[in-house]
């Protein structure tokens, strides 16, 4: 899978995306990444990129011509199979795993990263196919989003993520927030590590693991628990972490 991104600032993407996982990646042509800077498309001796809202008003907008362009160009780079062309703004779609999971199976995603006040509408509605979101908050412009999208979908690319982190995306803990962790030492003057991780017992740290994971998606994102179907054992369990909140009192 390839990723372009429309921005003006290339190296935040360039700079940002070549170190960790996606770095990886990229190096290993797992995945493909070019940026394309709508400024390179400007046929003005000023390089004009944005102008100023009809109507009025603050802020400046981004120019439709510029930006139209470099999809263009960008679209070019993929030979076979599908490409969505996407614009990041608050207004969008908010961006789920399973969004991203979507995602990751197409050949080519472009994303199109605003500044100022953002761009032309007839851009959004003629040109893009989506509108995501990171959610219910204001960043200064879309270059973070882009770089969200790229790296979430990236560690979803098979060989991407070595075996012990692939293991992560089993099914069985989906849906839930992930459960507690710890690491040497045993005891310190912050606390005990829980005695079952002590205990060998793979079984019983499994189960443990599990009712902890049930228990704080339960406490903190009981929205979570809504839509995900619980087996006999984990509705037990389930059961089994509430009773022992209710001995604390
Ligand atoms: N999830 N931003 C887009 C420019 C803008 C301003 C107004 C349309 C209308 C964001 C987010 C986000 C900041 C990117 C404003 N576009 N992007 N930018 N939340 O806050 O993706």
């Amino acid at each position: 899978m390839r990723f372009d991104v429309v921005t003006l600032f290339p190296e935040m993407i360039q700079e940002a995306a070549t170190n960790g996982v996606t770095g990886k990646a990229i190096e290993q042509e797992r995945v493909g990444l070019s940026v394309w800077n709508p400024r390179d498309y400007t046929h003005d001796k000023h390089r004009t990129v944005d102008d100023r809202p009809y109507g009025g008003g603050p802020g400046m907008l981004m120019k439709c011509q510029p930006l139209c362009d470099a999809v263009k160009d960008a679209r070019k780079k993929n030979e076979k199979g599908d490409t969505k062309v996407v614009y990041m703004s608050p207004q969008g779609k908010q961006i789920t795993q399973n969004l991203l999971i979507e995602a990751s199976h197409l050949s080519q995603l472009i994303l199109v990263a605003g500044r100022y006040e953002g761009v032309d509408e007839r851009f959004i509605n003629s040109v893009c196919d989506e509108e995501w979101s990171l959610g219910d908050y204001v960043i200064s412009g879309g270059e973070l989003a882009a770089l969200v999208v790229i790296d979430a979908v990236t560690r979803l690319i098979p060989g991407v993520l070595g075996d012990d982190d692939s293991a992560k995306q089993d099914s069985y803990m989906d849906g839930l927030l992930d459960y507690p962790h710890f690491t040497r030492p045993e005891e310190s003057e912050l606390g005990v590590v829980p005695n079952v991780l002590l205990s060998g017992n793979h079984q019983l740290i499994n189960r443990w693991r599990m009712k902890q994971a049930l228990g704080r998606t339960a406490l903190r994102r009981p929205d979570l628990l809504k839509v995900k179907e619980l087996s006999a054992e984990q509705s037990a369990l389930l059961e089994e972490f509430k009773n022992e909140i209710q001995d604390l009192d």
